[in-house]
């Protein structure tokens, strides 16, 4: 066994198969994993803040740049790691695999760290086209494998710290061992000889016949190239993000042909995520008799569309920036959230508990807080690119505010309630 597995090492062996190249393609991982961890963690807290958190309201476009940050450096996680995986392959064949009792908690690291890293970027990308073929909550899980993974990029990085300083610069010379594996052995004619005896006893058999495909294999390495391979893992990258990222980034949107969602489309020229209809809310947001109920110290303020029209009106250039990648720029019409406030009578450290005609559904209450109630862009609009909100965008009204995902800008508003500090 240790033989056969030997030679599966040196068939394997290739130039691009050294520990340079898994410092290199290492690095690009790492930095990506760390981008989108950071930016998970911002998107985690806007949603489920803890205690006294307060946000940055401005720039407005602040939460389309992270989380677009997020989805492509996400997207970029696909050709990086099965480049990564390209270039260790080889060490699946080390035998004993397991050397002593560091060893097999090093492997067993890795082992965990590839297959956590590889459900993520999956469910991460199968969200961002809204399907879920699992049975558990996708951001809980998501965020739990996060601080999962970066646990296990740490013990990988700790692990391997002589292997990346040693060739965080360098490339391999001839005087380095040059392959991750050890089957770089010189002594490679007597080893075959041996495994041909070995091989010859079980004629036929699929260990004969390997060694037998062994054999005629010469020796050299792999023709697949350091440049080359490099470039197709730039080409890789270059390719899921250029394809993908036009759902947020303006200047790719001609080459947007993945990604779930197409700037531009869908009513008054904005896509929408959940319906009307998904949400169930068609009749009651067309009722003749809506009101949106402002809720300060107990006592209820009710605002007919008819009189939120009579106040003074604002006009706002305002992303939806949704978290599952895709954002649009739009121009939102409609009263400052901080008049509603005056007009009752709260005070300018008073959050908001946003209810949404919509009964069920995660984000049918959402709460903000007084940062950006009180921030001269944030709006309960009533009109959309000119002109009177489509049901989908949230008719009779909506919250619009800068820097916050799409989940928190509430549709078909109901109430508004102040929560007691
Ligand atoms: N009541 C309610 N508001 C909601 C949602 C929802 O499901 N229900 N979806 C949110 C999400 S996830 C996004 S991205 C934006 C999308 O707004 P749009 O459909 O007008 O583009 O609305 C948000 N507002
Ligand atoms: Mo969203």
């Amino acid at each position: 066994m240790r033989r056969l597995m030997y030679e599966a090492q040196r068939a394997l062996a290739s130039p691009v198969r050294n520990p340079r190249m898994a410092t290199v393609i290492g690095r690009l991982l790492g930095a990506a994993f760390l981008l989108c961890f950071g930016t998970g963690l911002y998107s985690h807290f806007l949603q489920q803040p803890l205690p006294g958190m307060h946000f940055a309201t401005r720039p407005a476009y602040l939460y389309q740049f992270t989380q677009g940050t997020h989805i492509v450096a996400g997207i970029a996680c696909f050709p990086l790691l099965l480049a990564k995986l390209y270039i260790v392959f080889p060490a699946l064949f080390a035998w004993p695999p397991v050397k002593s009792f560091a060893n097999f908690l090093e492997r067993t690291s890795i082992a965990l760290f590839v297959g956590i890293s590889l459900v993520q970027i999956v469910i991460g990308l199968l969200n961002t086209y809204q399907w879920y073929p699992w049975p558990f909550p996708f951001r809980q899980v998501h965020f739990a494998l996060g601080w999962v993974l970066i646990g296990l990029l740490v013990i990988h990085i700790g692990v391997k710290l002589p292997l990346i300083t040693r060739y965080w610069r360098k490339a391999p010379d001839a005087s380095e061992p040059e392959h991750l594996s050890e089957a770089a052995s010189p002594d490679r004619s007597r080893n075959l000889e041996e495994v041909r005896l070995w091989g010859s006893s079980r004629p036929g058999g699929i260990t004969g016949r390997l060694l037998d495909y062994i054999d005629a294999t010469p020796a050299t390495p792999s023709r697949v190239s350091r440049r080359g391979f490099l470039t197709t893992v730039a080409v890789g990258v270059t390719a899921v993000v250029g394809l993908t990222a036009g759902q947020t980034f303006t200047p790719l949107d001609a080459t947007n042909v993945f990604a779930p969602r197409k700037k531009g489309l869908g009513p008054q020229g904005v896509p929408v995520n959940r319906t009307s209809t998904q949400a169930k809310v068609a009749e009651v947001a067309m009722d003749a008799g809506w009101a949106l109920t402002v809720v300060y110290a107990g006592t209820e303020h009710r605002f007919t569309r008819a009189q939120l029209l009579a106040m003074e009106q604002t006009e706002v250039r305002l992303p939806i920036a949704c978290v599952e990648g895709w954002s649009q720029m739009a121009t939102w019409r409609g009263v400052r959230l901080m008049d509603l406030a005056d007009t009752v009578g709260a005070d300018a450290g008073t959050s908001f508990r946003l209810i949404s005609l919509e009964e069920r559904g995660s984000f049918s209450k959402t709460q903000m807080g007084h940062e950006y109630v009180r921030d001269p862009l944030t709006l309960v609009a009533l009109e959309l690119n000119g002109d009177t909100l489509h049901l989908e965008h949230g008719y009779p009204a909506r919250m619009i505010a800068p820097g916050r995902p799409g989940v928190l800008q509430t549709k078909w508003l109901s109430r508004i309630e102040a929560i007691d500090a």
